[in-house]
């Protein structure tokens, strides 16, 4: 195991004495669930595309079936993942914190399976299928061999409940999000490359507004120099060591 930065002091009495703690996470927390990241290498038949290439309106247009089947791959591998000790330390941190936000750009629902209860999800949930003519979501539809099935209301093609590049973000969950950036005291980057937006520019919001943002990653990005802690280290061993030094 790579040697993890050690947590400074003073971040640990900030934490343990905050009143509002906000935190986002990106695939990078997933990781270390067997979940690849989103621009780690794909694996198999779906090593050769690009995701940024796959998650769009454009190619759901124009493959419409290779879009369906890439979610149902990835639908698998979520399904068979098990939340890691990342996940279950930001579970514990919502029960610490007196005002705590959990902001996700993961759409692989393990914050949830872990016990996280509030939330964000500002790019969906992979678990969810809508009609992409009508946008409600979709439970159940008659079986067929058509890929993508169709919706049973008004017959266009059913798409993953996920935002795609060049869509808008839930406007209630981006606006609860950015509240929550600027309220927070202590803000955690966790396991994001920071190079999605408007999710990437939520950390740098919580700076300007006095927070203590502190990024957890192996690995620097876009932010690290933005921040004012870098905690360098899988999120699954870094989540669990902040926890248990600031609430022992
Ligand atoms: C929008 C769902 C406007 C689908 C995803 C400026 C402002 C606003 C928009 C833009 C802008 N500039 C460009 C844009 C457009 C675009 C964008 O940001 N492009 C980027 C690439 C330049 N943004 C959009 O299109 C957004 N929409 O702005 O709409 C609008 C407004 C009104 C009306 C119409 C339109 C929509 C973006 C959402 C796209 N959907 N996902 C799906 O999952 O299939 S984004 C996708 O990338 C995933 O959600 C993923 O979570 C996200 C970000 O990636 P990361 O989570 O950071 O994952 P990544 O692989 O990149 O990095 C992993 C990190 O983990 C690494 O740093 C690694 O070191 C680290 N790591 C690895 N192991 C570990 C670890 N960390 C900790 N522990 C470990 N063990």
């Amino acid at each position: 195991m790579s040697e993890t930065t050690p947590i400074p002091a003073e971040l640990i009495a900030r934490l343990r004495q905050a009143q509002r703690v906000t935190v986002l996470t990106g695939a990078g927390i997933s990781a270390e669930s067997g979940v690849p990241t989103f621009r780690q290498a794909q694996t198999g038949l779906w090593a050769r595309y690009d995701p940024q290439q796959l998650a769009t309106p454009q190619a759901f247009r124009r493959q419409p079936q290779l879009v369906w089947d890439w979610y149902a791959w990835r639908r698998t591998l979520v399904a068979a993942a098990e939340p890691n000790p990342g996940h279950f330390a930001l579970a514990e941190m919502e029960r610490r914190a007196p005002h705590f936000t959990l902001i996700t750009q993961n759409v692989d629902s393990l914050h949830h399976r872990a016990g996280s209860r509030a939330v964000l999800e500002l790019h969906g949930n992979i678990a969810r299928t809508k009609c992409s003519r009508e946008g409600q979501v979709v439970e159940t539809w008659p079986e067929t061999d058509e890929r993508p099935p169709r919706c049973p209301h008004c017959g266009a093609f059913l798409r993953p409940d996920v935002v795609w590049f060049g869509e808008a973000l839930p406007a209630d969950a981006l606006d609860a999000a950015i509240a929550a950036a600027r309220a927070a005291e202590v803000f955690l980057s966790v396991g994001t490359s920071g190079l999605v937006h408007p999710a990437a520019g939520l950390p740098l919001l919580a700076g300007e507004h006095g927070a203590s943002t502190v990024e957890i990653n192996p690995e620097a990005t876009p932010l690290s120099d933005e921040m004012t802690y870098c905690l360098r280290g899988p999120a699954g061993v870094v989540l669990p060591a902040l926890v248990a030094a600031v609430w022992p």
